[in-house]
């Protein structure tokens, strides 16, 4: 296998940073042991974490106003592969990539799945997109499509999905995600039972056409492009979508798809209760779908969320196996740096949550203690859990920082000279 990082260059920042690591390490390891926790077994527990990655958010994002590439950015599914292995390489966090169709169409499938396994990664689910009309295609999105009015539009976004999941099947990927920016802009615009109707019905041909272990992932979204109301725009229309369509439809949390100060947390509780939580699109949030990096806005809420996700493996209910990506849009920074310093976010917030003392916690609620349950989580949070997250990292092959040898690497200066610019424009891709 050759990855896009040269292997001496890892080494050689590792070695510099060793010393300082595995001392950070062992006054952790002696912190820990005091409250019986094993830091080995936290940090194998780090090791088998991983998160996908999108293809497109290794271009630079943009809002509707601007994009404003950056010289080296990848133009097509190949290029945003090698980005994604460099990301990998050196975080080792990431060995998946979640593909959107049509944007990363190719003609051979096998081939694409060989490519992205010679830099070591795998698929994750495949995405599909209903939300814009592509060139040449015979019915437009703009009114709608899984809950279009028109009969033959529906039918269209169904045989595009089930395209997607075709194309999926040769890549080895076992879920579609569906997020459909179906809605309204006006009150009075469409019958809101009608149109949930007729999302269900389509959905449910989506639905019938999926293999036997494949999950429908349905990404709830309150508003965007719709700005009055959305078909599936909160996890109550989620679930009971989920419900209705049958065992293989799931839920999927986009942590910035919700209402301000939305209590996130609890609807992961929720969806987990009644065997619906099928996945996550992590990125944080100050407004809207700000598609900010992971954790850089508010920790404390991805804290929270892991908290729950590793309640619910600790009493897995109907099954516990949610599918985890980062989605967000890298509108002013380098989308690999973005990249490592989130899906490091996240994997820190699964290692704080892994510290959570379960018996204090669940014997404070049991005696409605509400400080010492309380405690019990600010313990696990104020831990700094970057030396297991990083030891981790380097006995897996990563780099110790990965974003300083990433620079070092002058990977994105080498990939400006080989690759062709990006057009400017505006778009959310
Ligand atoms: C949307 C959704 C989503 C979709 C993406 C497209 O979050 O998952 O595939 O943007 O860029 O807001
Ligand atoms: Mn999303
Ligand atoms: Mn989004």
């Amino acid at each position: 296998m050759t990855l896009p990082v040269s292997a001496d260059l890892i080494a050689d920042h590792n070695a510099h940073g060793a010393e300082a690591l595995d001392d950070e390490y062992a006054s952790l390891g002696r912190k820990l042991a005091r409250s019986g926790i094993d830091i080995e077994a936290i940090k194998a527990r780090v090791a088998g974490f991983s998160v996908a990655v999108p293809s497109w958010g290794a271009g630079r994002g943009g809002t509707r106003f601007a994009k404003f590439p950056i010289p080296g950015e990848p133009t097509n599914i190949h290029e945003k592969l090698e980005d994604c292995a460099v990301i990998n390489q050196l975080g080792r966090k990431t060995p998946r990539v979640s593909p959107h169709f049509p944007w990363d169409k190719v003609s051979d499938y096998v081939a694409l799945r060989e490519e992205a396994a010679a830099l070591g990664l795998g698929w994750d689910a495949v995405n599909s997109n209903t939300f814009q009309d592509q060139p040449g295609q015979a019915h437009s999105y703009a009114s709608g499509s899984l809950s279009a009015q028109d009969a033959a539009t529906r039918q269209q976004a169904v045989d595009h999905n089930i395209e997607c999941i075709e194309i999926g099947v040769q890549l080895g990927s076992t879920d579609l995600t569906v997020w459909v920016g179906d809605g309204t802009n006006f009150p009075g615009q469409q019958d809101f039972v009608r149109s949930l109707d007729r999302y269900l019905d389509a959905a449910s041909q989506i639905h019938a056409a999926l293999p036997d272990d494949w999950r429908m992932l349905l990404e709830h979204k309150m508003f965007e492009p719709a700005f009055y109301s959305s078909v599936i725009s909160d996890w109550g229309s989620s679930i009971l979508a989920a419900q209705e369509l049958g065992p293989k439809a799931k839920c999927l949390v986009d942590l910035g798809h919700h209402a301000p100060n939305v209590n996130i947390e609890q609807i992961v509780a929720r969806l987990h209760r009644f065997g619906k939580l099928g996945g996550f699109h992590f990125n944080d949030s100050k407004y809207g779908d700000d598609d900010l990096d992971s954790g850089s806005i508010n920790p404390h809420q991805l804290f929270l969320v892991f908290n729950e996700l590793i309640e619910a493996e600790a009493n897995p209910l109907e099954g516990f196996n949610p599918s985890y990506m980062i989605d967000q849009s890298h509108n002013v920074t380098d989308p690999i740096e973005s990249m490592l310093s989130s899906a490091e976010a996240i994997t820190q917030c699964f290692a704080k949550a892994s510290l959570v003392d379960r018996a204090a916690l669940h014997a404070a609620q049991e005696a409605n203690d509400t400080m010492m349950a309380f405690q019990a989580l600010r313990r696990a949070y104020t831990i700094d859990v970057a030396p297991i997250v990083a030891k981790a990292r380097v006995e897996m092959g990563g780099a110790i920082d990965p974003i300083a040898v990433y620079r070092a690497s002058q990977y994105r200066a080498r990939k400006a000279q080989e690759r062709k610019p990006v057009g400017l424009g505006a778009g959310i891709v």
